[in-house]
């Protein structure tokens, strides 16, 4: 009985999750250009683990101070059909983003994006001057060292789970300068 209980605690909460992001998401018109917003964590632990996709190779690059975090990986789709990703969480910062480094008239620019699509039998890496995920607001010291668990957000309200190596500053130097 008592376990019956936990259950239903569990499952009224993430209904209230679930229901509080489409909230957030059906009040502003912008759905086409806007890119995604930071998910909250438990909404994204109720998804199932992606089967057939995987990320390797993690690793944050973790800046001094306030300045977001990057984050890079390689991910793999070894489904017969495309996988989209919208958004990614952490556990040990409260926002992540998605963004793209784009080179335009030979200056760098980073934009959040909403969609990075992966094509069935596919591979796209996360790295410097391209897709990257931006981490904000550390709820924990995060070091050198540690590692973080990402979770990246499938389209099909899936998730594919990074364990995430933090690394220096100075770790991939680019040609972008400031930017990543
Ligand atoms: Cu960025």
């Amino acid at each position: 009985m008592k376990f019956l209980k936990f259950m239903a605690v569990v499952g009224f909460q993430s209904v209230m999750a679930a229901s509080a992001w489409a909230d957030s998401h059906g009040n502003h018109g912008q759905q086409g250009h806007h890119a995604s917003k930071p998910m909250s964590g438990e909404m994204v632990q109720q998804m199932p683990v992606a089967e057939n996709v995987k990320a390797e190779n993690c690793w944050l690059r973790l800046l001094p101070g306030s300045a977001p975090s990057a984050g890079y990986f390689l991910l793999h789709n070894n489904r017969s059909e495309s996988v989209v990703v919208v958004a990614a969480v952490a556990d040990a910062f409260d926002d992540v983003m998605v963004h793209q480094t784009r080179h335009e008239n030979g200056l760098s620019r980073m934009a959040m994006v909403s969609e990075v699509p992966v094509a069935a039998g596919g591979q796209l890496e996360f790295k410097p001057g391209s897709y990257h995920l931006m981490l904000e607001k550390a709820n924990r010291p995060v070091q050198v060292g540690d590692l973080v668990e990402v979770s990246i957000v499938l389209k099909s309200n899936e998730r594919v789970v990074a364990s995430c190596e933090v690394k220096p500053a100075g770790t991939l130097k680019h040609s972008a300068g400031m930017s990543h």
